[in-house]
């Protein structure tokens, strides 16, 4: 006789998140149901240390649930009794035991909440939605809050975001230390003899699971280090993460931020992404400890470090979800540029002569990680400057980052990086020359190229491919207030200039896969 239960309770990938009702009480005649299922490791190449990641994580959250009591179905990726899809696990599981009502939470990416709307249309009994109760504002709150706008702007939801939790603000509602925003000093590069200290990382064994992998023949992309892999995959190891953070790394967070070096792979970022991403942690509980720090330790933090962390989370991540659930499914077919070229073949191994390109791609491979500036203005600014085709560029990302769910990489990729979306989520494509990259790293000095040429065998192509993006793309970017400079400095630079530049970079183009 099967066993009946009155609820179902399906728990995804990235909804390891403990302080959700769900388990304040146990419940005998309730069923969790976990899966490594392959719809969700093969939708899209992932990197073996995001597949190992999601897989360690869900395994330490079914044992952390079944020693509070819960009942647990966990379908591990070698389980015999394992259905390719979570629609036809699910229909196994109501079909080996008497299931009353289907529950599940939220899914955060479009694809899933579209499989389980569907399911709903065939499997015969009573489903529940619920709230992951981990975001700060809900799928719609975004498009309310822009109702009737002719833009959005990030900084205008950013300080309702403020105001609505009461961060960094003064007994008057004023933003503390007179500014909602300290971007302009966040712009610093690693300065000569600086001995970076970032926080320090611990590794744990997890030859078992990538063994699991591979007998179950997932195609993965990049390497591991199977007995000292250091992404946190428990509550407990991303709470001592912050902790670390706050410590270490955050009196130069903001300083920072946008620097990048061949000295080291994430300097003062957190790389909180992950834990925050499948929940294992909170954002409003990051935030409130980073803002709590600020306040007890007078001195050790200045508030450019504290503003520019909590602006990310606050503002950009919700932000980033808000644009997602507004303008799926459209979102994933934009294209304003109307770029078709194929991403290089060096994307997947980091062989190429440019030493920026190179290090930000090799690092991806390595350890699953770029922080924010290399992933914009290093690999997305070439594949924009380019003309990469967004879906092939998409994939990469999506495919690359142990952070990566399609809510967060679409809206930054196709949206931030690659202004496919003509303007949703910024106001201008993030393109920059030689210069910038110069500017913020250490990169040009070792490079094959040189930062300072634009023509000639050894001038850096993101110079002529710069100026080759405003003349293509002029008419597109005219109008737009925050270009329209760049776009007279092309126009009145002397006709064979422009031609050498032009002839430059179509050479370099052609060329692609031997830069
Ligand atoms: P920190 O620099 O320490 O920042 C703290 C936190 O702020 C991050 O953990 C993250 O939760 C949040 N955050 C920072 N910037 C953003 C942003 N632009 N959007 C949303 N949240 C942000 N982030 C992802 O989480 N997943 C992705 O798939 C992803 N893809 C990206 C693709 C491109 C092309 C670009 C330009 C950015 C992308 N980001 C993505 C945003 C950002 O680069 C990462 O969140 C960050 O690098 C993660 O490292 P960290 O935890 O050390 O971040
Ligand atoms: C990313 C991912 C991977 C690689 N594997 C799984 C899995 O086997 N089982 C699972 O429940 N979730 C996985 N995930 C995360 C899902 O893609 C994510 O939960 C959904 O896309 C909803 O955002
Ligand atoms: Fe990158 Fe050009 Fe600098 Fe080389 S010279 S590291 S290609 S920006």
């Amino acid at each position: 006789m099967s066993k009946t239960y009155r609820s179902v309770k399906l728990i995804l990938g990235d909804q390891l998140n403990m302080a959700h009702p769900w388990f304040d009480n146990v419940d005998e005649e309730t069923l969790f149901v976990m899966m490594e299922v392959r719809s969700e490791t093969d939708y899209v190449k992932h990197h073996i240390q995001k597949v190992v990641a999601i897989f360690k994580a869900m395994r330490t959250f079914a044992e952390d649930l079944r020693n509070k009591g819960h009942h647990v179905h966990y379908i591990s990726i070698t389980d015999k009794e394992n259905r390719p899809t979570i629609s036809t696990n699910l229909e196994r599981i109501c079909q080996k035991y008497i299931v009353k009502e289907l529950h599940y939470q939220l899914p955060d990416e479009y694809r899933v909440d579209q499989e389980m709307k569907k399911l709903q249309t065939t499997l015969d009994i009573p489903f529940l939605e619920i709230d992951t109760y981990h975001f700060l504002t809900t799928r719609e709150e975004f498009g309310e809050y822009f109702k009737g706008k002719k833009s959005y702007l990030m900084e205008n939801f950013y300080r309702n975001m403020r105001l609505k939790h009461n961060i960094l603000l003064d007994s008057a509602n004023k933003p503390i230390g007179g500014k909602w925003n300290f971007d302009h000093e966040n712009r610093k590069k690693v300065p000569k003899n600086h001995a970076l200290v970032p926080v320090p990382l611990t590794g744990k064994n997890v030859s078992e699971i990538v063994n699991e992998i591979q007998q179950a023949q997932v195609k993965t992309i990049g390497s591991i280090s199977a007995n000292e892999f250091s992404w946190t995959t428990s509550r407990s190891e991303a709470l001592a993460l912050l902790e670390d953070f706050v410590a270490s790394a955050l009196p130069l967070f903001g300083t920072l931020q946008d620097a990048m070096t061949e000295q080291h792979w994430y300097l003062y970022h957190s790389r909180l992404s992950f834990a925050l991403n499948v929940k294992l942690i909170g954002p409003l509980e990051v935030i409130q400890r980073v803002e709590r720090a600020y306040h007890e330790n007078s001195g050790m933090y200045e508030l450019n470090q504290i503003e520019g962390f909590i602006r990310q989370i606050l503002g950009w991540r919700e932000y980033m979800r808000g644009v997602y659930w507004t303008h799926m499914p459209d979102y994933a077919t934009l294209n304003f540029f109307e770029n078709r070229r194929a991403l290089p073949s060096w994307y997947w191994t980091g062989n190429t002569k440019m030493n920026c390109l190179k290090h930000a791609i090799s690092q991806s491979l390595e350890h699953a990680y770029a922080h924010h500036i290399q992933r914009l203005m290093v690999t997305g600014n070439f594949a924009l400057l380019a003309g990469i085709h967004p879906d092939e560029v998409d994939d990469w990302y999506l495919g690359i980052y142990i952070d990566a769910f399609q809510w967060v990489e679409i809206t930054n990729t196709r949206g931030m990086s690659q202004f496919a979306d003509g303007g949703i989520v910024g106001s201008k494509p993030y393109v920059s020359s030689a210069a910038y990259i110069n500017k913020m790293s250490d990169y040009c000095a070792g490079c094959h190229y040189s930062f300072d040429k634009k023509i000639g065998g050894k001038a850096c192509p993101f110079n002529s491919l710069y100026w080759n993006f405003f003349d293509e793309h002029s008419e597109k970017l005219r109008s737009n207030p925050r270009l329209g400079m760049m776009i007279n400095v092309w126009n009145k630079m002397p006709n064979e200039d422009r031609e050498a530049i032009l002839t430059q970079a179509a050479k370099y183009l052609d060329q692609i896969e031997t830069l």
